[in-house]
């Protein structure tokens, strides 16, 4: 009697554990897992589909066990050799290898969905992996303007991506969007997003890549068509070299003489470093440093003097500035809009 209470009790706590799980993986939260273009959503029917497909074994073996535990109890422990043979043919050969069989085809057909979008993707945009930030090129065939961890494009439109890495593996997961796919060193590949609304959608590298992995976030922004237009005009447009007299130019003097400039590119002056992020148009960007901190004064400022307390062992050095300089500094990366 008291190994049946434990058998029910261990059945729930599995079945109710399940549900939980499979509720919190569902819905909401940052990296949702809702559908939110067209690769994402035939992955999710691939999902659902195994699921519905695997339920009914669950089920099943969950009613033999039981049946199993219950002749356990009565001590009848005769083998019945009638049923023996046929449960084995069927149950352990033929209905698993049905079942493998439509799962394996309905995978191959998503596989060929997504590998391709339906329509040819006008816009194609770089995407590099780096420690432990994203580097994002958009080129006109003349020259390429980078950002750093948020993709930018419009909306309702499939747009190609040309994945790479020179340092480790990393993966490129946007899970609203698609699946993951990973960058690997000398092996560049090309991938593609569609976001069929404007919005923002949270992608997050899915291949551990050190000891950063965890902060390297980044975003997908959908935009209107002609919204995003705007937005990469802008983008083009490079910062303006200040002169003595303007403001910002104590600041932007001792961006070059602190050493920001070796490491940090900022189009349109003297500051061409590729280490770090492209800064042009920090200013507009939504967070800093791959999603670790949102880009206001504060944050900003405290990254600046010292970035390994907020992402211990990320590629750029404490550096240890006067306070003028740093006011300076701050309020200048402030105007590149
Ligand atoms: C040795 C190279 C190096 C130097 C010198 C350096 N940085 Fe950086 N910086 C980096 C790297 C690498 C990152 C990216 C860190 C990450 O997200 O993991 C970064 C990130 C940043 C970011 C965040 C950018 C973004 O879009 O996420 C800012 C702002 C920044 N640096 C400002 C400065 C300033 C100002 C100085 C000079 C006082 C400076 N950096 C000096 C390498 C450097
Ligand atoms: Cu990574």
């Amino acid at each position: 009697m008291g190994h049946r209470i434990i058998t029910w009790r261990y059945c729930w706590a599995l079945l109710v554990g399940s549900l939980v799980v499979l509720g919190l993986g569902g819905c909401g939260g940052v990296l949702s897992l809702q559908p939110k273009g067209p690769a994402a959503e035939r992955i999710a029917e691939l999902w659902w589909f195994q699921l519905l497909l695997a339920l009914p074994f669950l089920l099943a073996v969950i009613i033999l066990l039981l049946l199993a535990i219950r002749r356990n109890q009565r001590n009848d422990d005769t083998p019945r050799r009638s049923h023996g043979m046929r449960m084995i043919i069927w149950g352990g050969a033929v209905l698993p290898a049905l079942a493998m069989l439509a799962l394996m085809s309905f995978m191959i057909g998503t596989l060929v969905d997504v590998t391709e979008p339906v329509n040819r993707a006008e816009l194609s945009i770089d995407v590099e992996g780096e420690l432990w930030w994203w580097k994002i090129g958009y080129s006109n065939g003349e020259e390429t303007i980078f950002t750093a961890n948020e993709i930018h494009i419009p909306a309702g439109e499939p747009v190609a991506l040309e994945l790479s890495s020179d340092n480790v593996i990393h993966s490129f997961w946007v899970p609203e969007l698609h699946g993951k796919r990973d960058l690997i060193p000398g092996n560049p590949s090309r991938f593609w997003i569609q976001a069929d609304q404007p919005g923002t959608y949270h992608g997050q590298c899915a291949e551990f890549c050190g000891a950063q992995h965890a902060k390297m976030h980044f975003l997908v922004i959908a935009h209107e068509r002609e919204d995003f237009m705007v937005w990469l005009e802008q983008e083009r447009q490079p910062a303006r070299l200040l002169i003595e007299g303007d403001g910002n130019f104590s600041g932007q003097q001792a961006f070059f003489d602190t050493g920001c400039s070796s490491c940090h590119t900022i189009r349109g002056t003297n500051a061409a470093g590729v280490v770090g992020p492209d800064l042009t148009h920090l200013a507009s960007r939504i967070d800093i440093a791959a999603g670790t901190l949102s880009n206001v004064t504060g944050n900003l400022s405290a990254w600046i003097v010292d970035s390994q307390q907020f992402k211990p062992g990320n590629l750029m050095p404490p550096m240890p500035l006067q306070p003028d300089d740093l006011l300076d500094i701050t309020g200048y990366l402030q105007s590149l809009s």
